[in-house]
């Protein structure tokens, strides 16, 4: 089993990850992480942040001579912009951000200590967990890639970017869509037998968990409601080479909870950003006046963004459940477990 922790504030000292179960043996490049992190800063409609932040990654612990050793593995990357403690106070919470429920819970009269830690900035220390992730997986040929489907009711990729810039001009801003897709993953990760086995809803619960997104689907996703289970359901074929396998992909690479050979296909929708520069009506939380909400640095729009941090948290829970269905302390004992259960499907 795979889990991981992260820490930090978007504009404290540093984001942290711990990353605990991963195999000894594992290729451990802060290349790579670092060339993921350069994916998520990346897309059209994002803030002056991303310009700002180097996102570089330093590998604490966890590895030596660049591969892993079995032990926690231990994240870290500097923020540039560290400015925490000098940001003034914010009494006017933004609607659709995390401001006020945040503030009553934790009994907080300054909005920043809420907005700190549930800012978007933490994907970043996702991403980098999710790359270590990816590079598991990648050993055993499975590849995870995401693109955008539709932003602010487009879909054709030439008129998005001035929809966005429109957005922007307006003091407004937009969410959409994003697909992410899983290549190359066997048969039989997750299982049918307990509720929380089912590798549908573990993803589910990972895409969801990133912020901003309201919606998660699989395959043809709501598309289901509208037609006969005869014009969706993916017939079942055989063929001595290939083995089983379908014709149609409408159920997204999942039947039953469990992975069924095809390509993994999620898509989740991210509402627009919180923070309007021609900002929402609020209220103050101290003198109940009524105010409009506060304005922070931010982007317009962040879905290809989301994508890559996607692709990450999908990423840590395919190889979460690869590992508990091929686990072994060391990648030659994964790989042993794995080609003998990739034998055995073929032998079937
Ligand atoms: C983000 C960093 C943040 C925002 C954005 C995502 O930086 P700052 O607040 O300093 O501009 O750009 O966060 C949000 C949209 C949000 O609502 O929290 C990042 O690193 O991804």
């Amino acid at each position: 089993m795979l889990r991981y922790m992260t820490g930090g504030e978007s504009h404290g000292k540093c984001l942290v990850a711990i990353l605990d179960g991963m195999p000894a043996g594992l290729k451990l490049e802060k290349r790579a992480i670092d060339k993921e992190l350069a994916r998520r800063k990346i897309g059209f409609g994002r803030g002056r942040r991303m310009a700002i932040e180097k996102d570089s990654v330093e590998i604490l612990s966890g590895a030596r001579h660049s591969y892993t050793i079995g032990s926690p593995i231990t994240l870290l990357i500097k923020n540039v912009d560290c400015s925490g403690d000098r940001l003034g106070v914010i009494l006017e919470p933004r609607p659709a951000h995390a401001d006020l429920s945040g503030a009553l819970k934790y009994d907080h009269h300054d909005i920043r200590n809420v907005l700190e830690r549930a800012s978007a900035r933490d994907t970043a220390s996702r991403v980098a967990v999710g790359a270590i992730a990816k590079t598991l997986l990648g050993e055993f040929g499975i590849g995870v890639t995401s693109r955008v489907i539709m932003i602010g009711g487009i879909k054709a990729k030439a008129l998005m970017e001035r929809e966005i810039a429109d957005a922007a001009r307006s003091g407004d801003t937009l969410g959409g869509i994003f697909e992410v897709v899983a290549k190359g993953v066997p048969a039989g990760l997750g299982s049918y037998s307990q509720w929380d086995r089912r590798l549908d809803g573990i993803l589910a619960k990972a895409v969801m968990s990133i912020q901003a997104v309201k919606g998660v689907s699989f395959g043809i996703g709501f598309l289901y409601a509208s037609k006969r289970g005869s014009a969706v359901h993916d017939e079942i074929f055989y063929d001595r080479k290939k083995g089983f396998y379908r014709k149609t992909n409408s159920a997204g690479g999942i039947e039953g909870g469990m992975s069924n050979g095809e390509e993994i296909v999620i898509r989740a929708v991210m509402k627009p950003i919180a923070t309007l520069k021609k900002p929402l009506a609020s209220v103050n939380i101290n003198t109940k006046k009524a105010v409009k909400a506060a304005v922070e640095r931010s982007d317009t729009c962040a879905v290809p963004a989301c994508g890559i941090v996607a692709e990450g948290v999908v990423a840590l829970e395919l190889a979460s459940a690869f590992l508990e269905k091929f686990g072994g302390d060391s990648i030659r004992e994964v790989r042993r477990n794995y080609d003998g259960y990739i034998k055995q499907v073929k032998a079937f």
